[in-house]
């Protein structure tokens, strides 16, 4: 029998995102004793609040404990924070942006994916399933003007929800690829659309959703990273109309300017979607 993306399991995504974030440069924050010292503090209160509010039982105590050492076991470290804090640290780190709004990077995203130039089909499988989408658009500055070599990377899961490197019997750069905006700031990507996503079940923040009763599941979504020289990083995602999960995303990172417009393409084949991205001068 051969592996398949429907074979992928919690502890082996989650492996993997936490050597992929592991491996990244700049994950070091050169902070000084008095702020680590400060924000340490504070969530530490903050927990202990929770237990004197609460009356947190020493079995309770115990179960968390358990779930930390799991969740770390799992990996699943990157998933439980990009899911439950991340969109906090982007709102605050974006809160200055007058271009694109932004939102979470998530734990899937890998550097270095194959260039296709300006236009271009996405690396996919001869047969990859889902409806052909056409994503098209222009990178401009905020006073409108066009920014020629802008880079767009994208990536997404496939039409079952799956991303390449993540799970298993899917080419390495599946639905992964740079383009690089023409001469006059525009790109066109040729892909399919992707599936909402569900956090693995069989993980511990699987195990923690269905403890508390909650639902599992991102909205469908494009990742995107845009840069250009000296304009800062945008990191998006963009969602699909009258997804079940767009007012109820478990990782909250949906925002009303990231829902696309898709069309169906003139040729009957799928749709096509214009969204341009408007990228804010470089701080600091
Ligand atoms: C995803 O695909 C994702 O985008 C985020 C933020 C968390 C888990 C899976
Ligand atoms: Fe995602």
């Amino acid at each position: 029998m051969t592996t398949t993306e429907f074979d992928a399991k919690a502890a082996d995504s989650g492996a993997g995102a936490t050597a992929a974030f592991l491996k990244k440069q700049g994950a070091v924050a050169d902070t000084p004793p008095e702020r680590v010292s400060q924000l340490a503090t504070e969530v530490i209160t903050a927990v202990h609040d929770v237990i004197r509010r609460h009356g947190v039982t020493y079995a309770e105590y115990d179960a968390v404990k358990s779930w930390l050492i799991n969740v770390g076991q799992d990996g699943e470290w990157p998933l439980f924070l990009d899911v439950w804090i991340e969109h906090v640290v982007e709102e605050v780190a974006n809160a200055h942006h007058q271009g694109n709004k932004g939102t979470i990077e998530g734990p899937y995203y890998v550097p270095d994916a194959p260039v296709i130039g300006a236009r271009g089909p996405l690396p996919m499988r001869e047969d990859e399933s889902g409806t052909p989408l056409v994503f098209s658009g222009q990178v401009r500055d905020l006073d409108g003007n066009a920014l020629p070599g802008a880079k767009v990377e994208i990536w997404h899961a496939d039409a079952n929800g799956f991303y390449s490197q993540y799970a298993p019997g899917l080419p390495e750069w599946n639905l992964r690829g740079t383009f690089l905006a023409d001469d006059d700031g525009r790109f066109e990507i040729t892909t399919v659309r992707p599936a909402p996503y569900q956090i693995p079940t069989d993980g511990s923040c699987g195990k923690l959703i269905s403890a508390a009763g909650w639902h599992a599941w991102r909205p469908a979504h494009l990742h995107l990273k845009v840069s250009a020289p000296g304009k800062d990083l945008l990191t998006a995602q963009l969602y699909f109309p009258g997804d079940a999960h767009n007012d109820d995303d478990i990782a909250s990172a949906v925002k009303p300017e990231l829902v696309l417009d898709p069309r169906p393409a003139a040729d009957g084949n799928g749709e096509t979607v214009v969204y341009d991205f408007v990228l804010d001068p470089e701080t600091r």
